[in-house]
């Protein structure tokens, strides 16, 4: 996908991921915050026309090419825009089971097992200050949990996130305020490791 960039459909339900995560945030999450980094990405390239061609994770992983009048507007709107398009991927109605596969091992190769992996990623998200995204993330080295600022992606270093958690308050407050640990801990109850799967797969071709 290149410009003009769409705001991609949810692909389930506002409630369908309640109790972990409401139907109200889910609405304002998809129809408000990632429709305006979408539209902002788009008014960011509206005058350079040389660049719309290119896709969002090619405009993000090289920044430095970018007119100086545009780079921190990319950034920061072609960070929300395909943080958000993953984020969504990455959440399932009844999904939080275990990886399979290719991924389950490299999970036990790189973190010991299962739960080890999960205390380690919940570890960097309660430890992000502030707005930003805890990260699986695949690409040279093998797996690796990591943690970005605001909207900045693995893509801006040509890496392949496999599962991404959105820390910013306005993925959980409405439902657990300031209770960080609880919307982290109801992130497992969500995750769609079958996508997640597919996405490790990919990142190894
Ligand atoms: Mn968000």
């Amino acid at each position: 996908m290149a410009y003009p960039f769409e705001l991609p459909a949810l692909g389930y339900p506002f409630d369908a991921l309640e109790p972990h995560i409401d139907a109200r945030t889910m609405e304002i999450h998809h129809g408000r915050h990632h429709a305006a980094y979408t539209a902002n990405l788009n008014a960011a390239l509206k005058d350079h026309a040389g660049l719309h061609g290119l896709s969002a994770e090619a405009l993000l992983s090289d920044l430095d090419a970018l007119p100086d009048s545009i780079r921190g507007a990319v950034r920061n709107n072609g960070g929300g825009f395909v943080n958000h398009n993953l984020f969504w991927q990455i959440l399932a109605p009844g999904g939080g089971d275990a990886p399979e596969g290719a991924l389950a091992e490299a999970i036990d190769a790189s973190f010991g097992d299962l739960d080890a992996f999960r205390r380690q990623f919940a570890a960097a998200a309660m430890g992000r200050f502030g707005s930003g995204w805890a990260w699986l993330v695949a690409g040279g080295d093998g797996l690796r949990i990591a943690s970005t600022p605001n909207q900045d992606t693995p893509v801006m270093a040509g890496r392949t996130p496999i599962l991404g958690l959105d820390l910013w308050e306005h993925a959980y407050y409405l439902n657990y305020q300031n209770r960080r640990p609880d919307y982290v801990a109801a992130f497992w109850r969500v995750v769609n490791w079958t996508v997640a799967g597919d996405r490790f797969a990919d990142a190894a071709d």
